[in-house]
């Protein structure tokens, strides 16, 4: 296995006009949930790739498990909660051209948020090339917070902790220690991703992307997101600093766009491939979802992102 995602999915409602949602009238079903929409880009790029979930014994989990599994993804690790609901989630969007949403969670209590350490089989979680985490995992449950503690802890079969810090204000309101709990769960990976914009939020970081590696040395890897200006990667005793610009992108949408990001650096990554073809196919594959109004889209064509990618550097800025 090439990577395994482990984390909640959602049927997701779209609305089928711009507005508040107290005056949308009608939305589309589609599907969303973080380390789901990382799995079956992946998929679609040819990886073998596994997600690990928890899903309701209901039509919505076998939506999810349906959809997800016919990009290719192995769903025979999300077990079915016969007395937990699937989550799901309704969102806005605003005019085209700007980002004003609002997000309207039906999750609380879900199948998902009993995943524990005593339902997930570790080795099949751990026999992959990466495991890739989200911070929203952290926010779901006690228990699932114990499960990402046990995954992160070293082990000697620990395969490359991916973990993308995924700040969801809205999924910590009734605790305090969301930003701390982050943190912790960020210094104890291998790979790191945050939005500038995040760490800003979660941790009162200000000074960009070298403010955000003086607070987060630990991992080896750390991927510094500042939307349309670019992204910066630092590696641990490799050189100096790269830094990518994004590319001018029209934006639609730009939920799942950091998905998209950690799904073009993983599959840069899987290939060997150097800092700065990761952070493009990062931008590439990022620039697909922000043109798209769902959460998840399709990678774009393989060929087609190498030969962008390898353009020379004043092409990319
Ligand atoms: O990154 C996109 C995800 O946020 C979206 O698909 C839904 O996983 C989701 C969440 O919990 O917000």
């Amino acid at each position: 296995m090439d990577v395994v995602t482990l984390g909640e999915s959602m049927v997701t409602f779209l609305p089928t006009r711009p507005g508040r949602l107290a005056d949308v009238p009608s939305f589309e079903r589609s599907i969303g949930g973080a380390e789901s929409n990382v799995a079956c880009m992946l998929a679609a790029a040819g990886h073998s790739v596994r997600w690990i979930s928890r899903v309701g014994a209901d039509g919505f989990g076998d939506h999810l498990v349906e959809r997800i599994g016919a990009y290719g993804v192995d769903v025979s690790q999300v077990h079915r909660d016969p007395d937990r609901p699937t989550g799901v989630y309704f969102r806005t969007a605003g005019e085209r051209g700007t980002d004003a949403h609002e997000v309207a969670y039906y999750r609380a209590g879900s199948a998902a948020s009993a995943m524990s350490p005593a339902d997930v089989d570790l080795p099949a979680a751990r026999s992959a090339r990466i495991l890739h985490l989200s911070g929203i995992t952290a926010a779901l449950s006690t228990d699932c917070l114990a499960l990402l503690y046990d995954l992160t802890a070293p082990a000697p079969d620990r395969p490359l902790i991916s973990f993308d810090v995924n700040h969801r204000p809205g999924l910590w309101r009734s605790s305090a220690r969301g930003a701390e709990i982050l943190l912790d769960l960020a210094r104890r990976a291998d790979l790191v991703f945050v939005g500038a914009d995040e760490a800003r939020e979660a941790w009162g970081v200000a000074g960009g992307a070298e403010a955000v590696r003086v607070l987060l040395p630990e991992p080896e890897t750390l991927v510094v997101k500042d939307g349309e200006r670019g992204a910066t990667l630092f590696r641990r005793g490799c050189g100096p600093v790269t830094f990518v610009a994004a590319p001018h992108v029209d934006v639609v949408a730009t939920t799942g766009a950091g998905d998209a990001f950690a799904a073009g650096f993983l599959h840069a990554t899987l290939r060997d491939l150097p800092a700065p073809a990761r952070l493009r196919h990062g931008h590439l594959w990022a620039a697909a979802a922000l043109t798209t109004p769902a959460d998840l889209a399709a990678p774009p064509a393989p060929g087609h992102a190498d030969r962008l990618a390898a353009l020379d550097d004043r092409a990319w800025g």
